[in-house]
């Protein structure tokens, strides 16, 4: 088993000796690397996929509407719009040769596809930079021919040469080995949608009136001084983050720019939006509150109702509630609990028809209460070439889920 990630610098299940230091597992200098790419099997090769040119940004989102990640009964599948894939892979410090295309040499037609960003990771007491490996994604017809690998070694050539020699990616498959896993929670909008499509099941002896009475949300939030984002905001914003980010033992670090880009991204005309980010400001001007989430349509795979779901992802937040000295986990957990339910409110007059988290960040003083549940999925969490220590959740031990 693994017969390729065995060959690669991560570490394997069976390590036992946890006395290590954390850092890198292998150190190489560009001389050591390859600046040609391996070679593909005939009949395909290379291409740098340009982002900007609609034709080529559109022939991405095609390959990963139709071939990209689906849940285990192949009911849904990610349907990420053209305006997410730009935000996503042109982040500051993009470059397009991350944007890595394998087409059929005769038809030109894309048929495989890998892309990373450079970020800035903090694990523990040292930050690393990495490459950010994400839509990693092979045509139905070509799976199984170990296209998957080759795409990998491509990517991580292509990052060392511009010196970087560490990765970061999530997915839903176990490989050697996860440094943290969580589980999705799903918090329901529209539970009558969500039923139709065959997302939410009706508990036995519950009727579905009963249901979306259950998850019915108030049309106005509650959260004095809550409001959207906006750039002038950045400044007061990015320290609230940074401390509040400290209490994680893994967590990204940001430059203005890319709080700028994450957050309060420029929506061209003819974009979709693709993230909301929403402040709380008080009487003295302070922002004592922070939260985004992003959308990521589903497709619905085969139901004759309903096409897509509109999916929100909650990101980041950050609350001065949970930086009080001493801790007061009830009032961070009262403060919490009032700014997400703000959110699930401005969720679903953007008509969303769910909400989903994970378990991580602060996220178990609020799940319960908010009235999410656990779905079937796990995500799980990678470095390549960094050995570290397995990642828990919050500062707070309580909040584990
Ligand atoms: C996966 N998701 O285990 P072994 S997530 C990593 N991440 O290798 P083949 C994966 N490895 O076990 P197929 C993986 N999925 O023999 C499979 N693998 O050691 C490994 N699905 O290759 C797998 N997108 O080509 C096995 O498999 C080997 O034809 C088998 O292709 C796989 O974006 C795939 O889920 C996933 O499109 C492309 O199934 C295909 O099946 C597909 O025979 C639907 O491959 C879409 C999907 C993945 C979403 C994502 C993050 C990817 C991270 C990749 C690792 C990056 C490492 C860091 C590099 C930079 C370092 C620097 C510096
Ligand atoms: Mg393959």
């Amino acid at each position: 088993a693994y017969k390729f990630w065995q060959t690669q610098p991560v570490p394997r299940f069976d390590e036992e000796d946890q006395s290590f230091e954390e850092g890198p597992i292998r150190v190489q200098t560009v001389d050591d690397i390859s600046k040609e790419p391996a070679p593909l099997v005939a009949g395909f090769e290379w291409s740098v996929v340009d982002l900007t040119s609609d034709e080529e940004i559109k022939e991405v989102y095609e390959l990963l509407n139709g071939h990209y990640v689906e849940d285990d009964a192949a009911m849904f599948r990610f349907n990420y719009s053209p305006s997410f894939l730009r935000w996503a892979m042109m982040s500051p410090g993009w470059d397009k040769k991350y944007h890595i295309g394998v087409r059929a040499s005769q038809s030109r037609k894309l048929v495989a596809f890998i892309s990373a960003i450079p970020v800035h990771i903090r694990v523990r007491d040292k930050t690393v930079l990495c490459s950010e490996v994400n839509f990693l994604v092979v045509h139905k017809k070509l799976r199984g021919k170990r296209l998957a690998p080759v795409l990998i070694k491509e990517i991580t050539r292509v990052s060392n040469l511009n010196g970087i020699w560490q990765g970061v990616h999530t997915g839903g498959i176990v490989l050697p080995r996860p440094i943290s896993t969580c589980r999705y929670y799903h918090r329901p909008l529209d539970w009558q949608k969500l039923y139709e499509c065959g997302f939410s099941a009706l508990p036995y002896g519950s009727k579905p009136q009963y249901m979306v009475r259950r998850y019915a949300l108030p049309d106005a939030t509650s959260t004095k001084g809550l409001r959207r984002m906006e750039e002038k905001d950045l400044d007061r914003v990015m320290p609230l983050f940074q401390r509040y980010t400290k209490r994680f033992d893994m967590a990204p670090e940001f430059t203005k720019e890319e709080m700028k880009h994450w957050f309060i991204p420029k929506v061209e005309p003819g974009d979709e939006e693709v993230v909301w980010s929403y402040v709380v400001e008080d009487n003295d001007k302070n922002i004592t509150d922070f939260l985004s989430f992003n959308c990521i349509e589903s497709s619905v795979i085969r139901n004759t109702k309903h096409n897509v779901l509109r999916v929100a992802y909650l990101w980041y937040y950050a609350s001065e509630s949970g930086l009080q000295q001493p801790y007061d986990r009830s009032a961070h957990k009262a403060r919490l609990n009032d700014v997400v339910h703000d959110a699930l409110i401005l969720a679903k007059r953007l008509k969303f028809d769910v909400f989903n988290a994970l378990s991580l960040m602060d996220n178990g003083l609020f799940l319960e209460q908010q009235k999410f549940g656990g779905g079937d999925g796990q995500l799980h969490y990678y470095m390549f070439n960094y050995r570290a220590h397995l990642i828990k959740g919050g500062v707070d031990k309580k909040n584990q889920l």
